[in-house]
């Protein structure tokens, strides 16, 4: 890889991991909080109460960390899937320095105690306008790394016509092309409403409104999470367990599923909003469960490429297989366990767009513990196996202390079984999700045990998160260079691509396919809700 890129992307997935530390770090605050026991004292001044330790910890590590980190990686399996440098460099190097605008704006307005909003940021909650400034820059920044990587795929594709896109590539500009259309709701959330507002250049907002553009990207954002780690279990996974990708087609079409059905589903999040027409709710409840397909699918694919790799290297009987998959190497560990864990995510997913079962959870803990198994495990244990390979490939040195980053892997995966267990038994219970249990007011016995659990599960999730960057700080300090250059696990597929459908790989019939579905999801609703606005909210302090 040449210099440049390299710095670059090192540059990207570098500031990832910052925010990841920071933001990860006060996860157990919040977990003990649940537990009635309240650490949150010890951080002051820095950080005065709960809810600006929530939003610190939502916004670092389900916007900054993500966004950046899978910038970065899209880039690198652009430019390694196609061979060739990034176009467009100029506006890539603009773009990132876009986002580290946001990420300074962002934390600094957050620890400043200016914008106590947590990362939904529903107005009439009011922040300094920094902090949606930051927040848009970011989106900003991401999107002008996305058109380079795209313009690199298009420079490629008229090159090398009739090739199949590399499955690696693929996989990613689907996901930055996701990204873009799904990021349209928020960027019209940021420019027309909210921005406009925070600088008081209009009195008051509607709040209904900001919430629909909200979940018109919120939903397909946690699909922009997810991809990633679907590419690495699809392109590399396979090759880290000596094995093959099982098919090809069905990966791809997996990719182009999510496209479609990602982004016109939000109102899955607003079941128990008044003020959205309960036929679009329907609508929106059909959608999601179209958008579980590729995930079946997903779990098919790769469990049939685990399976044949394990039998392969001799494992027998229905299960033997299993223990043969190099649960010795950290970044296949931390994928395995992501995945065992998804699966669990999932379902939970499911019985939350069920509309009925979705009014005994909503806004219960229930949501948190789903969305911990997820974005926290299932992409965020993934992008930790992916550093395993990837920052010592970025710095040139081997991976230093391998066992703790072992043990780093199923630290997390204990640890996120407790805390899992007890939001989503707590949830069940009635246990309302953003507020601060250590009060006097939010108390029931029945909630004591899974209360306990929530505590044990963020004090296990410290170890492990406190193993994971000593493996990788031991990495980037250590001054041994690696013999060899470290390899990108690319994998291959059982049959060729070039024996795939050809119009699994024609873009434009399925952007299009996309954005009909966005324009039936949301236009209607929205030329309603424009039509109609009821900007009658002020804003409010509540902190
Ligand atoms: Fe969700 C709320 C529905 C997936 C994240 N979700 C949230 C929130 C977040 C989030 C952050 O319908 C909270 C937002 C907030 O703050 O209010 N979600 C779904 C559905 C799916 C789903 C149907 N969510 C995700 C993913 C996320 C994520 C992925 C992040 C990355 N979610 C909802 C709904 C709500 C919601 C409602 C609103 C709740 C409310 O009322 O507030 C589906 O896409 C899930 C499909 C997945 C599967 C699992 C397939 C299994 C696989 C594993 C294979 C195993 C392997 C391992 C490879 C069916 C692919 C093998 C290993 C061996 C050792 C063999």
């Amino acid at each position: 890889m040449i210099n440049r890129e390299r710095t670059f992307i090192t540059f990207q997935v570098g500031l990832a991991l910052a925010a990841l530390l920071v933001g990860t770090l006060l996860g157990p605050f919040q977990a003990l909080e649940h537990s009635k026991i309240d650490l949150y004292p010890l951080l002051k001044p820095l950080i005065s109460n709960y809810y600006q330790g929530l939003t610190i910890h939502g916004v670092l590590n389900a916007l900054v960390f993500t966004t950046l980190f899978i910038m970065g990686f899209h880039t690198f399996c652009t430019i390694n899937g196609l061979n060739r440098r990034l176009k467009w460099f100029g506006l890539a190097a603009t773009g990132l320095g876009f986002m580290v605008l946001g990420f300074i704006l962002a934390g600094t307005t957050m620890f400043l105690n200016q914008a106590t909003v947590l990362y939904t940021f529903y107005p009439p909650m009011k922040a300094t306008p920094w902090f949606y400034i930051g927040l848009t820059s970011l989106i900003v920044g991401s999107w002008m790394i996305g058109w380079s990587q795209l313009a690199t795929l298009a420079e490629w594709k008229k090159e090398n016509p009739g090739v199949k896109t590399p499955l690696i590539t693929m996989g990613c500009m689907v996901n930055t092309i996701l990204w873009q259309l799904a990021t349209l709701g928020i960027g019209i959330q940021m420019l027309v409403l909210v921005i406009p507002w925070a600088l008081n250049l209009t009195p008051a907002t509607d709040a209904l409104l900001n919430r629909v553009l909200f979940w018109f990207t919120g939903h397909p954002l946690v699909y922009f999470w997810l991809l990633p780690a679907y590419v690495s279990w699809y392109s590399l996974l396979p090759r880290q367990v000596e094995g093959k990708l099982f098919s090809d087609p069905l990966a791809r079409l997996s990719f182009w599923g999510f496209l479609i059905f990602s982004t016109p589903v939000g109102f899955h999040h607003q079941f128990a909003d008044p003020g959205v027409p309960v036929v679009w709710k329907y609508i929106h409840a059909l959608l999601t469960f179209l958008v579980v397909i590729p995930s079946f699918m997903t779990a098919f694919t790769v469990i049939a490429s685990l399976e044949r790799a394990g039998r392969k290297k001799g494992g027998t009987g229905l299960f033997g297989w299993i223990s043969r998959l190099n649960w010795k190497n950290p970044s296949v560990s931390a994928q395995l366990l992501s995945g065992l864990i998804f699966f669990f995510g999932g379902i939970g997913g499911i019985i939350n767009a069920s509309g009925s079962l979705n009014l005994v959870i909503h806004n219960t803990t229930w949501v948190p513990g789903h969305f911990h198994l997820t974005v926290a495990t299932a992409t965020t244990l993934t992008f930790m196996g992916i550093t395993f390979w990837l920052v010592p490939h970025l710095s040139r040195k081997n991976l230093k202390l391998p066992k703790i980053a072992l043990a780093s892997t199923w630290t997390w995966f204990i640890g996120m079984i407790f805390f899992s267990l007890g939001m989503h038994w707590l949830g069940l219970l009635g246990a309302p999700r953003r507020v601060p249990f250590s009060t006097a007011s939010y108390d029931h016995p029945s909630w004591h045990l899974p209360q306990a659990l929530t505590g044990i599960g963020g004090a296990i999730l410290l170890v492990a998160a406190t193993l994971y960057f000593i493996s990788i700080f031991a990495t980037i300090l250590s001054k041994e260079k690696a013999a060899a250059p470290i390899e990108i696990p690319i994998a291959e597929a059982e049959i060729e691509p070039s024996h795939t459908p050809a119009w699994l790989d024609y873009w434009k019939p399925w952007i299009i396919l996309a954005i009909i579905l966005v324009i039936i999801g949301y236009g209607p609703i929205l030329i309603q809700m424009f039509g109609n606005i009821n900007a009658v909210s002020p804003g409010f302090k509540v902190w």
